[in-house]
């Protein structure tokens, strides 16, 4: 297994669609290794594959808690097939968005069908932060980003952050 490089914003290819997976091959099966090493090297609770930069509708999570056992979960081309009315608020926060955090609304429940690791078609019925999870993560899918829910300033003022650690970063290996 390989950890790779998170992209962080601005960067236009967190901004692309992603494609829909003809099948689950060995080679899905290896980038979601990859991808579910390193959401936990990140420690996050879920990742999308053009959050690696490569742009196929794949989402691994896995929202156990800290001490618990293990509880990985993956997504290949998944659909909501229903949402809620009712929503609720969560603090987000994105590992594509580094540091920073904020309150979004979403469906509070959700219906997701979705081929698994091994390309079986299954349907989940998500509700609190695993429903919160798995549409922050399909937004990835779209190119969509949780800030693109924040007022225009917010909004500005976290890329505005971002873009300056990423300069100074650069200038630091110089
Ligand atoms: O690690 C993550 N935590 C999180 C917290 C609240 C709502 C969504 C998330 S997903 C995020 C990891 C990530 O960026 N996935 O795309
Ligand atoms: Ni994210």
């Amino acid at each position: 297994m390989t950890i790779r490089e998170i992209l962080t914003e601005p960067n236009k290819l967190l901004r692309q669609v992603s494609k829909t997976v003809d099948k689950v091959t060995k080679e899905e099966q290896i980038l979601m290794d990859d991808m579910l090493e390193t959401m936990y090297k990140a420690n996050g609770i879920g990742l999308a594959a053009i959050q690696i930069g490569v742009p196929k509708r794949i989402i691994v999570m896995d929202i156990s808690k800290n001490g618990q056992e293990n509880n990985p979960m993956y997504f290949v081309n998944p659909v909501i097939k229903n949402k809620n009315k009712e929503f609720s608020t969560y603090e987000e926060g994105c590992l594509s968005v580094p540091n920073q955090f904020a309150e979004v609304d979403r469906p509070a429940t959700c219906e997701i069908e979705y081929l698994d690791y091994y390309g079986e078609k299954k349907l989940l019925k998500a509700q609190g932060l695993l429903a919160t999870c798995i549409q922050h993560e399909m937004d990835h899918l779209e190119g969509i980003l949780f800030i693109d829910y924040l007022s225009k300033l917010k909004k500005s003022m976290i890329i505005k952050k971002l873009s300056k650690s990423k300069k100074n970063s650069e200038t630091l290996v110089i």
